[in-house]
């Protein structure tokens, strides 16, 4: 998906011109993919820019750096400080995708991560439906990937570190060249993990289900509890619970959800289609549901949004 440049980066805490957000070829997150990143989204809300729960990603920012130690030079109020001051240099009133970065910098080679100086980025930029509008209202059509998840004891799972995505970059490129929109990867214990950068949920005799993250591999994704939290507040009962494959085909509904992607319906998975295989009843509810907190227009949710 092409970036559509906006005014201003923040880079090791200024605000700099975007084409002056420049890093050296040696650097060794580059190399060998030293890093951990955030995705967040900013909404259009009747008090201007809101973004959705901030201090959670930048939390999870801090806790991936912990897991790889890397030692961030930013306090979390600062790291979120410096995401509402982008998006305000940025004008972004209609919203926006925020890429917070940590990466390891140029001055050191060589594998071992220690000595290797620490750079911390935030961008924003205008970012439409990840998986197309098509998908959003239609539902999207998913393969099970032959790649697998990472084994939590050979790659930390549940830090969103940059060179783990290279996992997911496979997983996504046999998907699209097979025809289907988005893989779904399968733990090392072979249950479902998650997407290839979304977690997944099925819905099954009224109840709602997602894989355990931890247990499954998978990130612990914010929108997951999101959806979660809401689906509990409306009333539904919700389970983090293994499954397996035939459970997805088996569904009544099944969708996906993600910070760039937000909430998707699955249409099939594997050419079995899901349900009726338009968007189910829940997963429509809670998709809309979702899209009205992020805008501000639900008080019981406020406390989620960081105005602009
Ligand atoms: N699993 C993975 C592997 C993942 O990358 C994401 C986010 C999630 C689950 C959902 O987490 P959350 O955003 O907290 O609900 N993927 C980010 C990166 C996407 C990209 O292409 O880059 C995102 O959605 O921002």
């Amino acid at each position: 998906m092409p970036i559509t440049p906006t005014k201003k980066i923040w880079m090791d805490g200024q605000l700099v011109a975007w084409d002056d957000a420049m890093v050296h070829v040696l650097s060794h997150g580059l190399h060998y993919g030293t890093g951990a990143f955030e995705g967040v989204r900013a909404y259009p809300t009747s008090q201007g820019p809101a973004i959705f729960r901030l201090r959670e990603h930048m939390q999870r920012l801090l806790n991936s750096c912990k897991i790889l130690m890397i030692d961030v030079p930013f306090t979390l109020d600062e790291l979120c400080d410096a995401a509402v001051d982008v998006v305000r240099a940025n004008n972004m009133t209609d919203g926006c995708y925020i890429r917070p970065l940590v990466y390891l910098g140029y001055g050191e080679m060589g594998v071992n991560p220690l000595p290797a100086p620490v750079n911390v980025a935030i961008a924003c930029w205008p970012w439409g439906a990840y998986l197309g509008d098509d998908g959003h209202a239609n539902g999207v059509r998913m393969k099970i990937s032959s790649w697998h998840r990472h084994s939590p004891n050979a790659m930390p799972t549940a830090a969103k570190g940059t060179g783990l995505y290279v996992n997911s970059g496979l997983a996504k490129v046999e998907a699209i060249k097979a025809g289907y929109d988005e893989a779904i990867l399968l733990g090392p214990d072979g249950r479902i993990s998650e997407c290839s950068g979304e977690n997944l949920f099925i819905v099954r005799n009224g109840v709602i289900v997602t894989p355990p993250p931890s247990e499954a591999g998978a990130l612990a994704g914010i929108t997951q509890d999101s959806i979660v939290t809401l689906a509990r507040d409306v009333g539904y009962e919700v389970r983090f619970e293994a499954m397996v494959r035939t459970d997805l085909y088996l569904a009544d509904e099944a969708f996906l959800t993600g910070t760039a992607a937000e909430v998707v319906p699955i249409a099939s998975v594997d050419d079995r289609v899901v349900g009726t295989g338009k968007p189910g009843p829940l997963t429509t509810q809670l998709q809309t549901t979702y899209f009205k907190i992020v805008r501000g227009e639900v008080p019981q949710y406020m406390s989620w949004l960081t105005v602009c």
